[in-house]
């Protein structure tokens, strides 16, 4: 049966859309990078291409299927869903191995800065009757010593009740599930929304073709993406989870922790349910 009220994001259109994002914030700059480090990874990345060659017997049909998916990766704008998928965990959890305070995970392809400023006590955008459960998000931002911080930002965003974000996804207002969240000297924030939904990598492009042909499955569990800063503390980037999603434990873009699993109650005025999570950064 198809859903007649709200159009499907075709993966084509949330590939440009996610490329388009990247581009314009992400700006490369592989100069930055010593030529002894770029020859180093480079030549250990393709030495590793070169034995799984050998060792699986690559055949020239396998060969051109692979250029040819390499291509259409890049038509359908999906590098940047590819990459934050398969590869952005473990850039992760290099990056803040050393860190003492909450635990982060991707980012993924679908932030978009500058979303409208809430206050401290915030409802995300959202339309008339948006779908799914109330959700009430309760949470202080704090130093390693327990100290509430001061100049706390908290930007929120998550997918919607089909599992749909704004700016990805046709027919979604721009800011719909997307705010700016700013603490007073007590270091709170309150989150109103509604609970996201699990997300599924659009199966009908070249990410969900390399899934469907390696009989994979296309799902991440439900989340809340988070990116918390304060003055003169590392920012963290973070996502939180709900207890008995079905892909917890098997998230494709590997980025659940233990850490950031939520507890749920119902909410105290009964509509839906409430949580709360707190947040220690470490010193900048
Ligand atoms: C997402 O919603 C997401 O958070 C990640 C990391 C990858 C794809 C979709
Ligand atoms: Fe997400």
């Amino acid at each position: 049966m198809t859903d007649v009220s709200a159009p499907h994001p075709t993966a084509a259109e949330s590939g440009a859309a996610a490329t388009q994002r990247f581009v314009t914030d992400k700006p490369a700059s592989l100069a930055a990078t010593p030529k002894e480090r770029v020859d180093a990874i480079a030549r250990e990345v393709l030495a590793a291409v070169h034995d799984t060659i050998r060792k699986h017997r690559v055949t020239y049909e396998e060969y051109n299927a692979l250029k040819a998916w390499l291509i259409q990766v890049g038509q359908d704008g999906e590098w940047p869903l590819f990459c934050d998928v398969w590869l952005e965990h473990v850039v992760e959890e290099v990056a803040h191995a050393d860190r003492k305070g909450s635990k982060g995970t991707i980012e993924g392809p679908y932030y978009a800065p500058s979303a409208p400023e809430l206050g401290a006590d915030a409802t995300l955008p959202m339309r008339d009757g948006e779908k799914g459960t109330p959700l009430l998000f309760q949470g202080q931002v704090r130093a390693l010593d327990g100290t509430p911080l001061r100049g706390v930002k908290c930007e929120s965003v998550h997918a919607d009740d089909d599992g749909y974000y704004s700016q990805f996804a046709p027919g979604i207002p721009q800011w719909n599930l997307r705010g700016t969240i700013t603490a007073g000297a007590d270091g709170r924030i309150t989150i109103r929304t509604i609970q996201p939904a699990p997300y599924q990598i659009p199966t009908d492009g070249s990410c969900g073709k390399l899934i469907a042909a390696a009989g994979w499955h296309a799902w991440r569990p439900a989340h809340l993406h988070l990116m918390i800063s304060a003055d003169g503390y590392l920012p963290i980037t973070t996502q939180l989870y709900f207890p008995g999603d079905p892909h917890n434990d098997d998230d494709v873009a590997s980025a659940v922790k233990p850490e950031l699993m939520l507890e749920l109650t119902p909410a105290a005025d009964g509509n839906g349910r409430q949580t709360s999570y707190d947040f220690v950064l470490d010193p900048a």
